[in-house]
C-alpha cells in the first residue's frame, strides 16, 4: 500500500503514540518540561520514527489531523502528570501547515478547555519558517500566545535564522538546534560553534527569552552551556525520548 494511504488508515485507527523527552534545568537538573515526539505503531513494522512519515504528512493536509491528535493526546497525558507535578509542562511541535490553519487557535482553545489545563502548561514549538513564511502563521502564533500558551522557537540555527525575529515573536524559549551544539568542540580545521552559541545565549537573554540547548550528548557540553548561562538542557545525555511509563524523572546532572 502506498505510504500516504497507509497513513490515512493509521489516523483512522489511531495507530500513533507519543514519546516524551525531558527538558531539564541546566543548573539543578530538574525536569521542567517534556517534548512530545510522535511515533507510528505500525502493526507489522513496529515503532516507526517521525523522520519516516512526518515529512510526507507535512507535504499533504494529513499533518492537520495528526497535529490535532498530538495536541489532544499530549494534553490528556499532561493533565494526568500535573496531578503530582503541578509545574510540569509539555511542549508540542507544530508544523507550518498546521499553524497556518485558520482554525488552529480554536483547536488549541478546545483542547485546553477539554482537559481543564492552565494554558501555561502547554508549550508550542514553532519554527521560523512556520511563523514568518507568509502563510498566516504569524497571526496564529499571536493568537495562541494571546490564549496564554508559551511558544518555543524550534531548531534555531538550522537554516537561515535571524536574531532580529526573536524580538518579533512572543516566544519564551529559543531552542538552539543540535547542529550548533554538536560542533561545539569540533577539532580544527572545523570552526567551533562555541562563540555562536554563547552569543545566542546573550542575545536571547537581552530579549527576555530563555535558551534550550538541544542534542546534548556529553557531560562536558552541559557543563560549558551551564557556565555560559544556558537555561535548559535537552538531549540523549539526559534521556532519549521514552514512553510515559518508561520515563526517568531525575534530577539529572553533568557529574
Ligand atoms: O524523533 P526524530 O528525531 O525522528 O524527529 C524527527 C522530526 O520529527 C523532528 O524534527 C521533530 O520535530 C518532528 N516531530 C516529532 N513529533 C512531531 C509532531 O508531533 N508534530 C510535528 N509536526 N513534528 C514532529
Ligand atoms: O526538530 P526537533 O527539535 O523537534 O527534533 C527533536 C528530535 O531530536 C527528536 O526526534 C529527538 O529524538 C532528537 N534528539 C533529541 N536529543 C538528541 C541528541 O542528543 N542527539 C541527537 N542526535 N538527536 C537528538
Ligand atoms: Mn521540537
Ligand atoms: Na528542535
Amino acid at each position: 500500500m502506498e505510504l500516504e494511504q497507509a497513513l490515512r488508515v493509521a489516523l483512522d485507527r489511531e495507530e500513533f503514540c507519543l514519546h516524551y523527552q525531558p527538558i531539564v534545568d541546566a543548573a539543578t537538573g530538574e525536569v521542567r518540561a517534556l517534548e512530545a515526539l510522535v511515533r507510528w505503531q505500525h502493526p507489522q513494522l513496529g515503532l516507526v520514527p517521525p523522520g519516516r512519515f512526518i515529512p510526507l504528512m507535512e507535504g499533504t493536509d494529513l499533518i492537520v489531523p495528526l497535529g490535532a491528535w498530538v495536541l489532544r493526546e499530549a494534553a490528556r497525558q499532561l493533565q494526568v502528570w500535573r496531578r503530582n507535578r503541578p509545574e510540569l509542562r509539555v511542549s508540542v511541535n507544530v508544523a507550518p501547515r498546521q499553524l497556518a490553519q485558520p482554525e488552529f487557535a480554536e483547536v488549541v482553545r478546545g483542547v485546553l478547555a477539554e482537559f481543564g489545563l492552565d494554558p501555561q502548561a502547554l508549550m508550542l514549538e514553532v519554527t521560523e519558517g512556520a511563523v514568518f513564511g507568509g502563510t498566516g502563521g504569524d497571526d496564529n502564533a499571536e493568537r495562541v500566545a494571546g490564549l496564554g500558551l508559551p511558544l518555543a522557537l524550534d531548531d534555531f540555527g538550522s537554516g537561515y535564522s535571524s536574531i532580529s525575529r526573536l524580538h518579533r515573536l512572543p516566544a519564551q524559549w529559543l531552542k538552539i538546534d543540535r547542529s550548533l551544539i554538536e560542533d561545539q568542540d569540533a577539532p580544527p580545521p572545523a570552526r567551533s560553534s562555541r562563540p555562536i552559541v554563547r552569543a545566542l545565549i546573550t542575545f536571547a537573554h537581552e530579549a527576555g527569552v530563555q535558551v534550550v540547548a538541544e542534542g546534548v550528548e556529553r557531560p562536558e557540553q552541559w557543563r560549558d552551556l551551564r557556565e555560559w548561562g544556558c537555561d535548559l538542557i535537552q538531549g540523549f545525555y539526559v534521556s532519549r525520548p521514552a514512553a510515559p511509563d518508561d520515563l526517568v524523572w531525575g534530577p539529572f546532572g553533568p557529574g
